[in-house]
Parts: C-alpha cells; structure tokens; sequence
C-alpha cells in the first residue's frame, strides 16, 4: 500500500534526486487537504451503513436484480451485495485518506471481475451501485470532499469494467 507520500517519495528515489518542485506541490496540496479528508473520513464512517442502504435504494431495489432469478435475488446473495458495497466504501475512504489509489488495486480489485464473472455477479449493475454510493457520499459530506472520494469510487468501477 502506498499514500501520496510515499508515491513521490519513490518516483523522487528510483531517480535518485531530491524532491523537485512538482513533488513538492503534491505534497503541499496533500497536506493542504488533510482536514478535510480526516473530516469526510469520519462523516462516512458514522454513516457507513446508511450510504449503503441509501445507493441500494437509488441503484437496485425493485429491479430485475432483486427479483426471482436476478443476482441479489435470495437473502444470502442480498447480504453478499451489501457487503460488497461497505467493502468499496470503506476501501475507496482508506485510498482517499492515504491519497492514493494502491490499496484498491492490492484489497479489493486484484481478482474481482474474474471472481464476478464466475459468480454470474452483472458489472454493469455493480457499477451503478457505487455511482450512487459515490452521489449518496458526495450529498453527505459535500462537493470537495465528495471530489475526492468520487476518484476512487471511479478506480473502483474502472478496474471492474
Ligand atoms: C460474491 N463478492 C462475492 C465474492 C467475493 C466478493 C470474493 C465471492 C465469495 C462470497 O460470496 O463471499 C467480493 N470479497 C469481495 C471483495 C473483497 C472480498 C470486493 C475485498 C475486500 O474479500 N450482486 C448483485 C449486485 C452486487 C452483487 C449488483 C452488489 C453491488 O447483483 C454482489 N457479490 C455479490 C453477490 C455475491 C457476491 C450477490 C454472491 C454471488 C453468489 O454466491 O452467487
């Protein structure tokens, strides 16, 4: 796992140079942030369980999905997508937190969309459900910090796709 720190710290030494000023930009800007991140980190992790309920509601309920045959469709496999959103939730805060996308790519995505396809979980469905997380999260902890966190939600269906 990397954060916005160490990313420019190891482009700086695979070149063997002090930080530029570039470098230093990026940091001024991740620490300029700090605040605010710290601040939507803790809006969303006191709200965690209604962002989700609030994107399914938006995203799935009373769909094709839900009903008979579809892939939320029974409790168990209802339950695992519920699960499936707090992961990327909670995921996407950790990455924006740290700044930096790495802990998505090495937790959450590494074998997903092979592991969705063998289940017959649908991409496409998945994907709107964290579009909505990602408005439903923006609504909750406003347009900058809901910015931030909208990158990595964004990773998040990228990698799916
Ligand atoms: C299943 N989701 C799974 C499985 C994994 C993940 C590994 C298979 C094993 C299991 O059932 O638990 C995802 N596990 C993760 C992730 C991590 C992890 C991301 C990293 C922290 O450890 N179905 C839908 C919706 C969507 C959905 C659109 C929710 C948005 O129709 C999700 N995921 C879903 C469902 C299953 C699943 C229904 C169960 C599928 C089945 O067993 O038939």
């Amino acid at each position: 796992m990397q954060d916005a720190i160490t990313a420019v710290i190891n482009s700086s030494d695979v070149q063997g140079k002090y930080l530029d000023t570039g470098a230093m930009e990026k940091l001024k800007s991740f620490f300029q942030t700090g605040e605010l991140r710290v601040r939507a980190a803790t809006t969303i992790s006191a709200n965690a369980a209604a962002i989700v309920k609030e994107a399914v509601a938006k995203s799935l309920l009373y769909s094709d999905i839900t009903r008979p045959g579809g892939n939320m469709y029974t409790t168990r496999r209802y339950a695992a997508c519920i699960r499936d959103l707090d992961y990327y939730l909670r995921y996407s805060t950790y990455a924006m937190l740290a700044g930096d996308p790495s802990i998505l790519d090495e937790r959450v995505l590494n074998g997903l969309k092979e592991t969705y396809n063998s289940l017959g979980v649908p991409v496409a469905a998945t994907v709107q459900a964290i579009q909505a997380m990602k408005e439903v999260t923006a609504s909750l902890v406003g347009a900058d910090a809901g910015k931030e966190m909208g990158v990595y939600f964004d990773y998040i269906c990228s990698g799916l796709s």
